[in-house]
């Protein structure tokens, strides 16, 4: 077929649409919907990422060895990961939109319709969501995306025209590639630019903006760590007593930090209980609140590895609100629930046998910071914290132990989650270069609540040095240790080894983290010149 002599002057291309058309029109309008929906995520905090909600999706209908992983090997990254899935899942769909749209233009509106309906109800239902402003969003979304797809879909001579008073001619070209091209490539261009822009000062503003509000007076206030308590202080690149925030890890599966607001937050305490409770903010904050140094540590740290880190919180003893519930004779497990889903138990004995658990609602002289669980999260020295550390905590339910499991319970990890001993060399790093002689050694070590006797450097397999230890802020802390060991010129292995409180050498292993926390003794290799 050729163009006939009623054509403009842009002479088509092609007389048939190409088979990639539709789909690859499909995806470009769902991209331009989807960075609509992130540029107004973007400006309001009360409408949540829809391609967040999205992963968030895929998290929850992940099977767990699978999410396992992920954090697992990803750590940090798994976010990103997600959020690249998320944009693939996306396409797929935009792709078989992009088909639909190709035989009836309606039928393809309706999909994006019922995706849009559905990803507005998955946003809608976080917690700092406002249903209008959410659905405001993704009306937006959906009618950029069928009004872009309509016009491509136009260009590709697959929709019909709109009825005109001139009955089209049959040698009209049906095709008009150039126009399809440049509003594709335009669209693409654009939406990508408009959507990472989007995220980009959406995630600065997240890490940013702390909740505000009164800061949490401890009634008994601990002193100032001292200069002389902090081998940080002396020895560059050693972990500070206590962990800044900003540096502080965090592991969560909320890919929308769940933003809480105190006016009406309660916190329940719940189930094999003789008075329910129910707390509100400011009551919390009206107790006699403690101050805690206290480490936390994540499962999924590996020897060596930075998913530890230790915080003055500043709290209600968790033991004090047990005992106003009054646990019934049943109850032997406290279970967590945060207000996006998470829930971690663990044994009742925990709460009450001294160690200073806490329902946190200060972290190093702050407000607890978002990330970390505002407005309040339980704290509970010596466990891992996917058994115990639940954040944006809504209830305390007690429980009997068996039938009842945490979060990650189901997905392969150990129902008891006790921290190990273990031990981490800081400095110097891997594959540094020192100076032959007399080397510093340091780190930090952790036992909680058992402590740390001893600490020993082992320089090529043998024992070299028993480190000098800094009395930690507390049982539930992190000892920082240094040696200085001999050596000679050329490569070394400098390696770590911990004794607990209770006489225990630190397990060599080696153990991957699952299920129930890694095990070996730290080891770098240096050289020495
Ligand atoms: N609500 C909620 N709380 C949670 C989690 C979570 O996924 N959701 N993860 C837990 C895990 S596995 C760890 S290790 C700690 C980490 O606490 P942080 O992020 O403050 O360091 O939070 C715990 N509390
Ligand atoms: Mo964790």
């Amino acid at each position: 077929m050729t163009a006939g002599a009623g054509t403009t002057e842009r002479a088509p291309l092609l007389a048939h649409p190409p088979r990639w058309g539709a789909p690859v029109a499909g995806m470009i309008a769902t991209i331009a919907g989807i960075a609509t929906a992130e540029s107004v995520a973007a400006v309001s905090p009360a409408v949540p990422s829809a391609l967040d909600a999205l992963g968030q999706l895929v998290v929850t209908a992940l099977p767990g060895p699978a999410v396992t992983t992920a954090i697992d090997l990803l750590g940090a990254a798994n976010r990103v990961v997600l959020t690249l899935a998320s944009l693939l899942v996306a396409l797929l769909l935009g792709a078989a939109v992009g088909r639909i749209g190709a035989t009836s233009l309606p039928a393809a509106a309706a999909t994006v319709a019922v995706v849009g309906l559905g990803t507005a109800i998955a946003v809608a239902s976080r917690p700092e969501a406002s249903v209008p402003l959410v659905v405001a969003a993704l009306v937006a979304a959906t009618l950029v995306t069928i009004g872009l797809l309509g016009r491509l879909l136009g260009h590709l001579g697959l929709r019909p025209p709109r009825p005109s008073p001139v009955p089209p001619s049959p040698t009209d070209p049906p095709v008009d590639r150039r126009a399809f091209l440049r509003l594709g490539v335009a669209a693409s261009v654009g939406a990508t630019a408009m959507g990472a822009a989007a995220r980009g000062s959406r995630s600065v503003a997240a890490r940013i903006v702390p909740p505000s509000g009164p800061m949490p007076q401890a009634t008994t206030a601990l002193p100032p760590v001292r200069a002389a308590q902090d081998l940080a202080t002396s020895i560059e690149g050693v972990s500070p007593a206590l962990t800044p925030i900003d540096r502080f890890f965090r592991i969560d599966t909320a890919i929308v930090l769940p933003r809480v607001d105190v006016a009406d937050w309660e916190l329940r305490i719940t189930g094999e209980v003789e008075r329910p409770l129910s707390i509100g903010y400011d009551q919390l904050l009206a107790r006699d609140l403690v101050e805690v140094d206290a480490t936390i540590a994540c499962v999924s740290n590996e020897v060596g590895g930075s998913l530890i880190g230790t915080a003055r919180w500043v709290g209600v003893p968790l033991a004090e609100l047990l005992e106003e519930a009054g646990p019934t004779r049943v109850a032997e497990q406290v279970l967590g629930r945060s207000v996006d889903g998470f829930t971690a138990g663990f044994p009742l004995a925990a709460a009450r046998d001294g160690r200073q658990a806490l329902v946190a609602v200060g972290m190093n002289g702050e407000v607890l910071p978002r990330q970390h669980g505002y407005p309040a999260r339980l704290v509970v020295p010596g466990l891992f914290g996917y058994v115990s550390a639940t954040k944006w905590l809504a209830a305390i339910e007690l429980t009997p132990w068996d039938g009842v499991d945490g979060y990650w319970i189901p997905r392969g990890w150990s129902k008891e989650g006790p921290v190990k001993t273990s031990s981490r060399i800081d400095v110097p790093g891997m594959d540094d270069e020192v100076t032959a002689g007399s080397v510093v050694v340091a780190g930090v070590a952790w036992a909680p609540t058992r402590g740390i006797e001893m600490v020993e450097v082992l320089v090529d397999g043998e024992v070299a040095s028993t480190a000098e230890l800094i009395a930690p802020l507390s049982d539930a802390t992190w000892v920082q240790w240094r040696a200085e060991v001999p050596l000679s010129p050329g490569e070394h292995r400098l390696a770590v080894r911990a004794t607990d409180g209770d006489g225990t050498l630190q397990a060599v292993g080696p153990a991957r983290p699952a299920p129930d926390g890694a095990e070996g003794w730290h080891t770098i290799r240096v050289r020495a010149v």
